[in-house]
């Protein structure tokens, strides 16, 4: 196995940006230029903790085994192609997303990539379902907990409950909007688990642990957690391990755009893992929330097209956008402080110059 020192698709300016403390493996979509329902893979974020590693599809295997396993069982690729094949679209958005909110707000940079809105995307993952997978070598009733690993160099994973695993848009992916999976995105399979927040999604998937009791990760008790002086530990975590992505959303402009005066229509995308989203409220400056037209796509997982016509005169002015979901949870004026900066979801800023 030969290791690339950081990303493997181009990643040139006015597709993405890469996030103040992100390293070399981290880069976001800029808000601009989105165009269909999807994002392509020429714009989708890619967050990967260690370098991507090259793996072989002759040689790859994904192995499973665990003390709620009737068996233990190696499968290749072939195997994998086998199992019934699903395609679904659904929304990975890292936990970290928008965590630049949290330096704006409290004066102080929370820990990790300093992601502005962009550390979220829409793709076609095509594959096989994980319960499909699972059974191939029997579950015990006792099943409780699964671990899937990665190929990476510091092997990362994420436990998730086997209830999440079962549901039958948690995939093992082999293709992402009918490309194969690009290398970046985890070839050749991850898992897509929708609604939960990113890292839940393992990528260069290669190993399964099935097992009646916990099984906890770095990345679920050191990292990925609400952790701070308003989170209790809990357990062996530092706080509490994040699951669901709350509601929120994306404006489609730059920081600091400039407009001409005038009527104009802004466009937008919003998300929860909760539910599908409801309703957008955006307001300029202090003025009164107005409503959004919403497009909705009927895709479950998946973020709702917004836009609505405003009237801008000339000066600076700040857009605020509020998101709704199903479940009734809208995006807070203020969101808590947390140690490790994730889950910032606060009304949606962006400045603007209208000229
Ligand atoms: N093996 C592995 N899987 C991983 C990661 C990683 O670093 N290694 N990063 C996770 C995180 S934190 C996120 S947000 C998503 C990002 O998926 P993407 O790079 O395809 O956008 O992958 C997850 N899966
Ligand atoms: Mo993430």
């Amino acid at each position: 196995m030969t290791h690339h020192p950081r990303l493997c698709k181009p990643t040139p300016g006015e597709r993405f940006v890469y996030p103040a403390e992100g390293g070399a493996t981290n880069v976001e979509m800029r808000p601009t230029g989105l165009t269909g329902f999807l994002t392509p893979i020429d714009r989708f974020y890619v967050r990967s903790h260690f370098d991507v590693p090259e793996l072989d599809t002759d040689t790859w295997r994904l192995t499973l085994e665990g003390d709620a396993l009737v068996r233990s069982l190696e499968l290749d690729l072939a195997a994998l192609t086998q199992l019934p094949r699903v395609s679904v679209v659904r929304a990975i958005e890292c936990a970290g997303n928008a965590r630049a909110g949290f330096a704006r707000d409290f004066g102080r940079a929370a820990e990790g990539a300093q992601w502005h809105t962009g550390a979220i995307g829409v793709a076609e993952w095509t594959g096989v379902r994980l319960r499909d997978v699972l059974e191939l070598a029997g579950i015990a009733a006792e099943a409780a907990w699964v671990l899937p690993e990665g190929l990476d160099g510091g092997r990362f994973a994420r436990p998730l409950p086997i209830d999440k695993a079962l549901t039958g848009d948690t995939i093992i992916a082999l293709a992402m909007n009918g490309e194969p999976l690009p290398v970046d995105h985890g070839f050749p399979a991850r898992l897509v688990v929708p609604g939960w927040l990113g890292a839940a999604s393992v990528k260069w998937l290669g190993h399964i642990t099935v097992s009646r009791g916990r099984l906890d990760t770095y990345w679920n008790t050191r990292d990925y957690t609400l952790a701070g002086p308003d989170y209790p530990a809990v357990g062996d975590a530092d706080g509490i391990p994040i699951t669901t992505m709350p509601v929120m959303s994306l404006i489609e402009c730059e920081e600091n755009a400039t407009f001409d005066a005038g009527r104009r229509r802004l466009f937008g995308r919003a998300f929860s893992g909760e539910g599908p989203i409801t309703a957008v409220a955006c307001r300029l400056d202090d003025g009164p929330w107005q409503p959004a037209a919403l497009e909705d796509p009927g895709v479950e997982g998946a973020w709702a097209l917004w836009s609505i016509a405003l009237d801008l005169a000339p000066g600076e002015h700040v857009i605020h956008v509020r998101a709704v979901d199903a479940t009734g949870a809208e995006q807070p004026d203020q969101v808590v402080w947390n140690d490790h900066g994730c889950l910032y979801n606060a009304v949606t800023r962006c400045a603007i110059d209208v000229i």
